[in-house]
């Protein structure tokens, strides 16, 4: 096992990694911009090297200052959390360079999951359903129309250095096609350097459901059932929960078999997530995280496994000893996640939290970095907090979430609590009955 890890990350997710080393016994190092001097990471780490100005591009995102506060710290590995630094393969290859160990994939399967065309090819061949579509890029118009005939309207084209939402373009019917198809190019070059585009069918009102997996780098991988994710705003997860209210046992024990198989004959290491829509009972991938994820909290309540742990223990060379019929669905998980923001119009709400109280009681976990006095800095994600009630079945759960937003209080600043409020109220998410469009939809109703 490692002697010391150096944390590139900041908030909650810094927290989560510096108690799993905790638990493993191993020291920590924790780096800050000069905005994150009294923050919690930097408190509760056994050391701290400022690493630079408050943008992330000049700290957390600066390769050779982090590499060089682990070099100075003497830390035999570094764990990127998300965001930042996590899914940036040269970062990777760097910390290798430098005989230390990245807590994550290789480099070369971060590059490969990072072109959505190659993830897309490389998963289908090994045996993953994927969404009908072009095989690979479309450069041109002709070659354009011909794919979306085949395919068949709405299509969507995207960015294949894209993602989460970024670089798409939805396309109705023909006549539009060459205006969307020279927009998504010309907007992939200006936000990735890389134009290559391909094309999809639109699938109009699928749900968003990830398989957790961790891999040991020797052929073993595990799965850790999935999560539902459908609930969104602008790309921006509101509320998950495990396991998927959509989902029968046969349906979710196929597709995690199916996901399994594939990574294993990759040798997949480390955390990661496979992310598909689902639509009228079939499963199709999307994109495959090679991080852990902001949710991965509903994953460790409903199966009781520690995932950053694990992925620790795999980065430090150890095989996966765990079985995967021991791991299993125990009751309902749901996370709320808690931002600074203003309820009307979703502006960040950065500022001092002048009175703070966190929830508690049997099955409620709240991860956070927050805490009275602290001053939430405007340079950073607006998320301050995840809030998880688990129970022994959804309808508790969500009882269980009611009673924690209830007596969450968080004074001096906006935050998001009374919308959480309302959606688990809400007839459709009480019945599970909703999918990627019905957060968007009900909140313009509102
Ligand atoms: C799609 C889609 C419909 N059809 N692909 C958005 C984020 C990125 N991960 C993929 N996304 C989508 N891809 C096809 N072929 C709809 C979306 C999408 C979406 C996906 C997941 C969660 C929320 C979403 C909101 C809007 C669009």
């Amino acid at each position: 096992m490692f002697r010391k890890v150096l944390i590139a990350n900041r908030g909650e997710i810094a927290l989560r990694v510096i108690r799993a080393c905790r638990d493993l016994g191993v020291k920590t190092v924790a780096v800050h911009s000069t905005a994150d001097d009294s923050a919690m990471h930097v408190r509760l780490a056994d050391e701290s090297v400022c690493i630079g100005k408050p943008p992330s591009n000049e700290s957390y995102m600066s390769m050779p200052a982090i590499i060089s506060a682990a070099t100075i710290t003497k830390a035999d590995a570094i764990h990127p959390g998300f965001g930042f630094l996590s899914e940036n393969a040269d970062f990777a290859q760097m910390v290798e360079d430098h005989q230390m160990v990245f807590i994550g994939p290789t480099a070369e399967h971060i590059n490969m999951m990072g072109d959505k065309i190659i993830a897309k090819r490389t998963v289908k061949d090994l045996g993953i359903p994927v969404v009908p579509g072009s095989d690979g890029e479309i450069r041109d118009i002709v070659k354009a129309k011909k794919a979306c005939e085949e395919i068949g309207y709405p299509v969507l084209l995207k960015a294949t250095a894209g993602g989460g939402g970024r670089g798409m373009q939805l396309v109705e019917s023909a006549d539009k096609l060459q205006e969307s198809l020279q927009k998504c190019q010309q907007e992939a070059k200006m936000a990735f350097g890389n134009d290559a585009v391909y094309i999809e069918k639109y699938l109009t009102l699928p749900r968003h459901i990830e398989i957790q997996v961790v891999g040991d780098g020797r052929g073993k991988v595990l799965h850790f059932w999935e999560r539902d994710c459908s609930l969104q705003r602008r790309h921006q997860k509101v509320l998950e929960e495990a396991p998927s209210p959509a989902l029968n046992t046969e349906q979710r024990t196929k597709i995690c078999e199916t996901v399994v198989k594939a990574l294993e004959k990759i040798k997949y290491r480390g955390a990661g997530t496979v992310e598909f829509l689902y639509e009228n009972g079939e499963f199709y991938f999307i994109e495959m995280n090679t991080r852990i994820q902001v949710e991965h909290p509903v994953t460790e309540m409903i199966t009781g496994v520690d995932l950053v742990q694990m992925q620790i223990k795999v980065a430090a060379g150890e095989p996966l000893t765990l079985e995967q019929k021991d791991i299993q669905i125990n009751g309902h998980a749901i996370e709320c996640r808690i931002n600074a923001e203003d309820p009307d119009n979703f502006l960040p709400s950065p500022g001092k939290v002048t009175g703070y109280h966190p929830p508690g009681g049997p099955g409620v976990r709240v991860d956070s970095a927050i805490y009275t006095d602290y001053s939430i800095p405007p340079y950073y994600d607006s998320m301050i907090a995840k809030l998880i009630t688990h129970n022994s079945d959804r309808e508790q759960c969500i009882r269980r979430m009611n009673s924690a937003l209830y007596e969450y209080l968080i004074d001096g600043i906006k935050c998001n609590i009374p919308l959480q409020q309302r959606i688990i109220a809400q007839d459709d998410f009480i019945k599970g009955d909703y999918n990627i469009h019905w957060l968007e939809k009900w909140m313009k109703l509102k």
